[in-house]
């Protein structure tokens, strides 16, 4: 095992790979901005180097500096957490060049799966489903020539893409040149790759992806998947597993399918395979991501097995600890993302100061967040600021949980999409797993919070109440919780609809 990890990240996935790195005993190096010099993260590390100015590029992006802080503190892995340098190829290849280890895949993985075009010829190779579409690097010309064949609506998209971006629904043949024009031109700008190609553009469907991992031993497994299909433009807000839309037998054959996309390029530690499955049970290959999930703390619920130290263990040449049969999905979890942003103003980021913070707490809770009281939110950085993830034995238990849990929560200083998850939660389209992509525009498209909802000043009388009652210098979850006052409890119609 590592000696030493330097964690190339922020926030609450910092924290989280901290604490792996802490029960296996492994110390811990945190890089950081200006913006977070006090930050949960800079604080929780054994160690910590400032990177630089606030922005990413000047600070989390700098793979020179990332580098430099590790070899100064004599750090011995790197893991990169998500978003930031984490499927940048060009950085895990540099870290192995100064003599360290990338905690996660092999960097010419890393590469291929970043063309959506060659991780897409080579899906088709290994005989996994992809939609119907055309190869990348065709002319217009020869794009025109295949969409009749294809069929329509279409979808344009770029190689180089993700998120969306570059991507262009086409129900008609004469929209066809216009689309393919604009598509290159965002694809150019957005990627400085203007390569784009076609793909039959399904409606409405789920996102179901398939968490896999592989060791150096030629060892791969899946441990299921997980519905993300509650997202609005490409940014997920409720994930859960196993999913509603899944039975026995289409979970197996998704299964081998995500297994077969990975061995196709010996995939090493922790990955994902992404499918779109149709609204007629037909499932295709989308994507693979080669790096750990905001949403995997809900297979970590389910299976009970913690995905980061797998992560760490591979990396550091051990074989993965369990064999395809001997994992489960025990529990069902859930996992609501909580976002400084207004969602009855388009979901707007917001910064401020997040005065007061109360998580949730008791069985079958967890929060994942790098969030406390009197915390400044900055400006550069994604405006996640926590994970809830609630487990049962059933979904019904997972989400009567996730309702309470949510009633629970408490951020104040700094507007959160908190009310909203409330309603998702507690709607009847939710209760009946009814989730393709398109359920937030069919139900939420105009959404305000409802009267019900307590004002800041309420919940700042509340506030005051509870750390009257609390003994100084705790921060609650004393010797006996039955003793313990929660003031928030008297708010009955905050948790729409009441828990059973
Ligand atoms: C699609 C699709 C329908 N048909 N491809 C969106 C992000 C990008 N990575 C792929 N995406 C989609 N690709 C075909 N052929 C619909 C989407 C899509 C989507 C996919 C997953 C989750 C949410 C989504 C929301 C809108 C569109």
């Amino acid at each position: 095992m590592f000696r030493k990890v330097l964690i190339a990240n922020r926030g609450e996935i910092a924290m989280r790979v901290m604490r792996a790195c802490r029960e296996l005993g492994v110390r811990t190096v945190a890089v950081y901005s200006d913006a977070d010099a006090a930050a949960p993260h800079t604080r929780f590390a054994d160690e910590a180097v400032r990177l630089g100015p606030p922005p990413p590029s000047e600070s989390y992006l700098q793979i020179d500096a990332v580098l430099e802080a590790a070899r100064k503190m004599g750090a011995d892995a790197v893991h990169p957490g998500f978003g930031f340098l984490s499927e940048n190829a060009r950085f895990a290849e540099a870290v192995g060049e100064a003599g360290l280890t990338f905690i996660g895949p092999k960097p010419d993985v890393v590469r291929t799966m970043g063309s959506k075009t060659e991780a897409r010829a080579l899906m088709q190779k290994a005989g996994v489903p992809v939609v119907p579409g055309t190869p990348a690097g065709k002319d217009d010309a020869s794009l025109i020539a295949a969409a009749d064949g294809i069929g329509f609506p279409l979808l344009v998209k770029a190689s180089a893409g993700g998120g969306g971006k570059g991507m262009r629904i086409v129900r008609e043949s004469k929209e066809l040149t216009g689309a393919l024009a604009s598509a290159r031109r965002e694809a150019k700008s957005a990627f400085g790759d203007d390569t784009v190609f076609l793909e039959r553009y399904l409606e409405r469907p789920r996102h179901i992806e398939f968490q896999v991992f592989g060791d150096d031993h030629g060892n791969i497994v899946h441990l299921f998947e997980r519905e993300c299909s509650i997202q609005r433009r490409h940014q997920k807000i409720v994930e859960e597993t196993p999913s509603p839309a899944l039975d026995d037998a289409l979970r197996r054959r998704m299964g081998e399918a995500a297994l077969a996309a990975a061995r196709a390029v010996e995939y090493t530690n922790a990955g994902t395979v992404e499918f779109l499955l149709s609204a007629d049970g037909e499932f295709y290959f989308l994507e693979m991501n080669t790096r750990l999930q905001v949403e995997h703390p809900v297979t970590e619920c389910s299976t009970g097995i913690d995905l980061v130290h797998w992560q760490l263990r591979v990396a550091a040449g051990e074989p993965l600890p369990l064999r395809q049969e001997d994992l489960r999905q025990q529990q069902h979890a859930i996992e609501c993302r909580i976002y400084a942003e207004d969602p009855a103003s388009q979901f707007l980021p917001v910064t401020g100061r997040a005065v007061y913070v109360r998580e949730p707490e008791g069985p079958g809770i967890r929060v994942d967040a790098a969030l406390e009281s009197g915390q400044e939110i900055p400006v550069f950085y994604d405006p996640m600021l926590a994970k809830l993830i609630t487990w049962g034995r059933d979904r019904d238990l997972a989400i009567a949980r996730m309702r309470q849990a949510l009633g629970d929560y408490v951020v104040l200083g700094v507007t959160t999409n908190l009310p909203f998850l409330r309603e998702v939660i507690a709607h009847e389209a939710f209760a009946s797993g009814d989730t393709d992509t398109g359920f937030l525009d069919r139900w939420f498209a105009d959404w305000q919070p409802s009267s019900d909802t307590p004002s800041d000043e309420v919940c700042w009388a509340l506030a005051a109440a509870e750390s009257e009652h609390r003994p100084t210098g705790s921060t609650g979850g004393g010797s006996d919780d039955g003793d313990r006052f929660n003031p928030w409890e008297r708010l009955g119609p905050w948790r729409p609809g009441g828990v059973a």
